[in-house]
């Protein structure tokens, strides 16, 4: 999508922090940390939320879940003292970037419930 910021962050035609990517996937850090640990991980693919996610797109939500997020757990140190996972959907859920993305945050105590 040519008018999507983070399908521009996958092309680099713009720049980001990127921590990790291979051929479904790019994490980078977040512009607004809500933690000392706050990254995004992206499906290449534009995919508007999990609403418009596809059976087709079942391998990348699950290679994020199952592969990707306790790999970067591990090498950015919080998966020994726990993270949460967030996937913000449509206006209520508060998502704000229409191309799905997985919240990776950690470092701290998360509270419950969240605002
Ligand atoms: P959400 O509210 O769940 O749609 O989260 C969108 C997140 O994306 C928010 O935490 C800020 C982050 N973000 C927005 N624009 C950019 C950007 O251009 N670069 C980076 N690294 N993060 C961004």
């Amino acid at each position: 999508m040519s008018d999507c910021i983070f399908c521009k962050i996958v092309s680099r035609d713009i720049p980001a922090d990127i921590i990790y990517e291979d051929d479904m996937v790019v994490s980078f850090k977040d512009l607004e940390p809500q933690a000392p640990v706050h990254i995004l991980i992206v499906p290449k693919k534009h995919i508007k939320n999990l609403n418009t996610a596809i059976p087709e797109d079942k391998d990348i939500v699950s290679h994020i879940m199952v592969d990707v997020v306790p790999e970067l757990a591990k090498k950015l140190k919080i998966a020994d003292d726990g993270f949460r996972l967030v996937v913000n959907t449509g206006v209520k859920g508060g998502q704000t970037v229409d191309h799905l993305h997985f919240h990776l945050i950690g470092g701290r105590s998360m509270q419950w419930p969240p605002g």
